[in-house]
């Protein structure tokens, strides 16, 4: 099933929104796979952020990454990228949907709360970063004939 790889950014940490965050995305139907609480250091920053690198704003975006733990998970299911891409929102939080994680909880672009693959490729190379070495399990829910056709 496919996968997609969420980031609980440190604004959303910070302000107490991890779990508010993470169960958006659960209660869409998406599952758990995998589950970290880590500091990102400024290396994985910059390999993470990558395709950003010389704009403007991509000081920025590592000082912010690296500002506090953070929380790293991978959901999955079907369409999992398209589907937690559509619950998060779009990037600037002020023209993101009512309904969606940034359009509800956020203000700024580089306070936009979360994280989500924008592809399957960007997501096997992104789980390869932040679940290196790390497990994220195969699983079935009960539930799952109840979300997935
Ligand atoms: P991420 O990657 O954080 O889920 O965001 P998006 O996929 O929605 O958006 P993105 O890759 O275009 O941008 C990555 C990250 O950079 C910040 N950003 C972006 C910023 O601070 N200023 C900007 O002008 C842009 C384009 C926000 C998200």
């Amino acid at each position: 099933m496919e996968r997609t790889l969420i980031l609980v950014k440190p604004d959303a940490m910070q302000r107490g929104l991890a779990f508010e965050v993470l169960s958006r995305l659960e209660r869409r139907g998406l599952r758990l796979a995998g589950l970290r609480l880590l500091q990102v250091d400024e290396a994985m920053a910059e390999r993470h952020y990558g395709e950003h690198e010389g704009k403007p704003f991509f000081a920025g975006l590592v000082a912010y990454i690296i500002s506090s733990p953070i929380i790293a998970a991978v959901f999955e299911g079907t369409n999992a990228v398209a589907a937690a891409r559509q619950t998060i929102g779009g990037t600037k939080p002020t023209e993101a949907a009512p309904g969606t994680i940034r359009g509800d909880l956020g203000m700024e672009i580089g306070r936009n709360l979360v994280h989500g693959s924008d592809s399957p490729q960007s997501a096997e190379r992104e789980i390869g970063i932040f679940f290196e070495g790390q497990p994220v399990l195969d699983w079935q829910r009960e539930t799952d004939r109840w979300v997935f056709e």
